[in-house]
């Protein structure tokens, strides 16, 4: 476990910074990865965040690799199980999926990775994890059992946020899903700016336009996941809006 708080600093330092996410599941041939980096250095994306709800761990440790050996793109855990933890990358958002019930994302996984990772030098990223409905089933409400918020419960979003951070939280990830029909909604994020935490929003995010809506909402850490898995060439549209950080 790393003391220090590098990334937590990097993540609060800015508003509107870009992570693609890779699940290793779907993205696990090297030359694709290696491409996919390339551009990402290019247009200087800022994080990549690892995981998935469905990966083994032989892929998880295999893009983990191709990622670590390729590039000095901060890597970031976004763990779907217990197992998919790694000291190659540079932190893991160590998430509790609180608008679940569901103790097994609460704390069970945890207690079965604890010991593992505490010797890990490693950034731990305490996160509350927010699901949100995206108008379709995600695979992680499926795998995780869980019933996401209801997108217009704007204030049932906004008081899991207020306990998440309450119980020392350093992070809250609105999540609609990968491939989510519906992005998060903006009057979602408005609500938690007083929180003082970095904000983190993703699922379903195709555009420019919703990248800069985020953006100018205070989001600082914007995921996009399916649709650069569709079209890597997507990422070299992000080189100008990333030099242009409020
Ligand atoms: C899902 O927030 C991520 O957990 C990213 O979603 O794959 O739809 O971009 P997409």
């Amino acid at each position: 476990m790393k003391s220090q708080n590098k990334i937590l600093k990097k993540f609060s330092s800015q508003k509107g910074q870009i992570a693609i996410l890779i699940d290793p599941e779907k993205s696990n041939k090297e030359d694709t990865l290696i491409r996919l980096i390339r551009n990402a250095e290019i247009a200087e994306i800022d994080y990549f965040f690892i995981g998935g709800s469905t990966v083994t761990k032989y892929d998880f440790e295999k893009v983990i690799s191709i990622l670590k050996n390729n590039t000095n793109i901060p890597l970031i855990i976004f763990p779907g199980s217990a197992y998919q933890i790694s000291e190659k990358a540079d932190a893991i958002l160590y998430l509790s999926l609180i608008s679940g019930r569901n103790p097994e994302y609460l704390i069970g996984q945890h207690v079965n990775s604890a010991n593992e990772l505490f010797e890990m030098d490693i950034e731990i990223m305490p996160t509350g994890y927010i699901l949100i409905d995206g108008g379709n089933k995600s695979s992680v409400a499926y795998v995780s059992q869980t019933t996401p918020i209801p997108r217009d419960q704007t204030n049932i979003a906004t008081k899991t946020a207020i306990a998440g951070v309450l119980q020392g939280k350093q992070i809250i990830y609105f999540d609609a899903g990968s491939g989510a029909k519906k992005t998060i909604p903006i009057e979602m994020i408005k609500n938690i700016q007083k929180l003082n935490v970095p904000i983190i929003v993703g699922g379903g995010i195709k555009k420019i336009e919703t990248i800069n809506e985020y953006k100018n909402s205070g989001v600082n850490v914007i995921v996009l996941g399916n649709h650069i898995e569709n079209n890597i060439d997507f990422v070299l549209d992000l080189k100008n809006l990333n030099k242009n950080k409020i």
